[in-house]
């Protein structure tokens, strides 16, 4: 088990009530990247869900294992050592600007090379491990939009791979570590919030997290359901930014974490998001004759200053939309 030297205090978490308990989903979308079928597959369960399982994706194991160990070996330094890690993007307990507080603690990096937050964090704490798992998976990530387009027979392929692509990506990479809370167990019927409910403003987000469970995500209905773990696969979510693009077809995924009273959750999201100058706007090859944009124009400088001057929980998008 993991200690944390000193344990975030439960006070200044949001405990939940569950109002009904909610259940393991067994329906999440399982997509095959090499089955013939994907770009199909992927489109509907964006459509659906705004989030699916990858597998067979070809990012070895051997990458994930070597970075959720040197995450562990980081998130148990002494918290003074850690903390000297705060000018590199390091928190805890605080999620953004606003106020919004979790049972967490995490590393927090933009993925810009010409940036230094990565190259820091890299050579002082992560070593290596984390510029392969990066690399990986934006590559990934570059191949999942392109199917994704493929699906949504738009052309060129490249229209939204080349948002994450270019030099200027505004791409950011976090490992979250939620330590487990024994106090939990006394308090039955409740759960403690690790990551509040949110989505993500992005266009893509691809997480990978060991077998500790803890994710729901909020279907249609506007019910809360688990996601299984698989430390073996990708999860992917549709962003806002996506949402956008496709004008609404697409759905952007509310989603939260929370804590396990026994086992600690570790996990690894890369945000795809594009350069801060990049008009957000639906795609016209995209748009049905005639059909109206539901949004108003929106840079993405515009869309991010305003989810940092939001509350996490926040319906973003809702006032971005047109009247
Ligand atoms: C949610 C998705 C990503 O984790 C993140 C988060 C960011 C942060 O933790 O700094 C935000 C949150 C996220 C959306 C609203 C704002 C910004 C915290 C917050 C209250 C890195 C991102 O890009 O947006």
């Amino acid at each position: 088990m993991v200690v944390l030297s000193q344990p975030p205090a439960l006070e200044h978490c949001s405990l939940i009530k569950t109002c009904k308990p909610t259940c393991v989903f067994t329906g999440i979308p399982v997509i095959d990247l090499r089955d013939p079928e994907a770009k199909t597959l992927i489109v509907k369960a964006c459509e659906e869900y705004g989030f699916f399982k990858l597998i067979n994706h070809g990012v070895p194991m051997e990458f994930m294992t070597r970075l959720e160990a040197e995450a562990l070996s980081f998130f148990n330094l002494p918290q003074s050592d850690k903390d000297k890690a705060t000018p590199f993007g390091y928190g805890s307990n605080k999620i953004g600007p606003n106020g919004d507080v979790g049972w967490i603690e995490y590393l927090l990096v933009n993925t810009n090379p010409q940036l230094t937050s990565l190259k820091t964090l890299s050579e002082n704490f992560c070593s290596y491990a984390v510029n392969d798992y990066i690399l990986a998976v934006k590559r990934l990530a570059f191949e999942v939009v392109e199917i994704m387009a493929d699906g949504l027979e738009i052309e060129p392929r490249n229209v939204l791979s080349r948002l994450l692509r270019d030099e200027k990506s505004d791409s950011c990479f976090r490992l979250n570590h939620y330590p487990p809370c024994p106090q939990l167990q006394a308090l039955s019927g409740r759960n403690l919030i690790g990551f509040g409910e949110h989505t993500d403003p992005q266009i893509i987000s691809i997480l990978r997290s060991n077998n500790t469970s803890g994710l729901q995500i909020c279907l249609r209905d506007r019910t809360w359901v688990s996601v299984p773990p698989d430390q073996t696969s990708f999860f992917i979510s549709v962003g806002d930014a996506l949402q956008v693009m496709s004008n609404g077809r697409l759905r952007s995924v509310r989603h939260r974490v929370l804590t396990d009273s026994m086992k600690s959750r570790v996990s690894m999201i890369y945000f795809g998001g594009p350069p801060m100058s990049e008009k957000i706007v639906a795609l016209p090859c995209l748009m049905a004759k005639g059909e109206e944009s539901l949004y108003k124009e929106f840079t993405w400088w515009e869309y991010k200053t305003c989810a940092y001057n939001s509350r996490l929980g926040a319906n973003r998008l809702g006032l971005f939309e047109k009247t």
